[in-house]
């Protein structure tokens, strides 16, 4: 198939008004046009770390108040964004197909702000806004919404930050010293009182909630896919990178990109009734799927 077959949006609509078993796949691309920085590439890095090397149980265990304050910070910033219109298409598609599963790796909670059906979503890494006792499963407390901000007085230097990229703040310029947050003024868990309480996200090495994973396994496995919109990831990390090979069929299922940047390689992997769109998902989901 050529290039231009694997970008009209004609071909695609066709495709997508026969098409009921969709699954998305989604990544911090989508909440970019909310003002919310991916992992990787530009915006990859706080203060001067790599937020990959902060999402760890070992960054947690070497230094709870750092990454307290990454993940404040992100709360907060979470908080003051709101849902894109891609955020939006995706809730009303849901409302529109009703085989359509969307899994998300964004924990910022905007899918739950677009109203997207609880029933056709999965948060594949959790959620900022739900906590969680790091003596888990040991300790089963859970608070599984909590928008707290700060959520504790050591934790304020991360709500003083704002949305304008013109208005540089403290906390995030790596020359400044970031106030050293020792253990005993973190929260800590109200039922077993020793363990920190840790935010409700999936970090490395962690293990995906086993009742969703089966669930998402169940859906696939139900019947053959229309469509995979994989929207705004870099489809690194695993397992969300491998659902839309798991659930394509051959000569039936679309497999479509939706990414700022679409590379060499990318286009080289599609295959006939492939789309791949390039551009920010906030202004292509709304013209592809209204
Ligand atoms: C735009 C845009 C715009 C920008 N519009 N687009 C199989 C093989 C190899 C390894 C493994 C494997 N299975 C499991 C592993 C280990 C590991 C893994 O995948 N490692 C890889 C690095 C290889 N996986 C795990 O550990 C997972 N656990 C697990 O599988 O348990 C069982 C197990 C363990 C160990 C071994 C084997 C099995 C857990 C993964 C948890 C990931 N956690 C994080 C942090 C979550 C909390 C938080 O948010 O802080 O999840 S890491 C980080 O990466 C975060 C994201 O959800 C995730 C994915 O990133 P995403 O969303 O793709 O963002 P970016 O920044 O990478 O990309 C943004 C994209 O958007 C780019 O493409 C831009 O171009 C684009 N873009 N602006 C459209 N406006």
């Amino acid at each position: 198939a050529s290039r231009a077959a694997f970008t009209s949006i004609p071909l695609f609509h066709e495709k997508l008004l026969k098409s009921n078993r969709i699954l998305a796949v989604c990544g911090a691309g989508l909440s970019a046009a909310s003002g919310l920085p991916t992992f990787r590439g530009a915006g990859g890095l706080w203060r001067n770390h790599n937020a990959i090397d902060i999402a760890t149980p070992e960054a947690f265990e070497a230094n709870p108040g750092l990454v307290w304050l990454f993940y404040a910070y992100r709360r907060h910033m979470a908080l003051q964004a709101k849902p894109n219109p891609a955020h939006y298409a995706l809730a009303e598609l849901a409302r529109k197909k009703s085989g359509f599963r969307c899994l998300s790796q964004n924990v910022d909670n905007l899918h739950v702000r677009a109203h997207h059906p609880p029933a056709q979503l999965s948060l594949l890494h959790g959620s900022l806004f739900s906590l969680r006792c790091s003596n888990s499963p040991t300790c089963k407390w859970t608070d599984p919404y909590n928008t707290a901000d700060p959520l504790c007085p050591a934790l304020s230097p991360a709500s003083e930050s704002n949305l304008d990229p013109t208005k540089p703040l403290p906390l995030l310029d790596p020359s400044k010293p970031l106030a050293e947050i020792p253990a005993s003024e973190l929260p800590h868990c109200p039922e077993c009182k020793t363990g920190l309480v840790r935010p409700g996200v999936v970090w490395f090495g962690e293990n995906l909630d086993e009742k969703m994973l089966d669930d998402i396994d169940a859906w696939i496995e139900r019947g053959e896919v229309d469509m995979v919109l994989v929207i705004g990831t870099s489809s690194f990390v695993y397992p969300a990178a491998g659902y839309a090979e798991r659930a394509r069929t051959e000569g039936r299922t679309s497999v479509v990109s939706v990414n700022l940047e679409i590379t060499g390689k990318d286009w080289g992997r599609m295959r006939e009734g492939d789309f791949g769109f390039e551009g920010d998902a906030a202004v292509l989901l709304p013209e592809l799927l209204g």
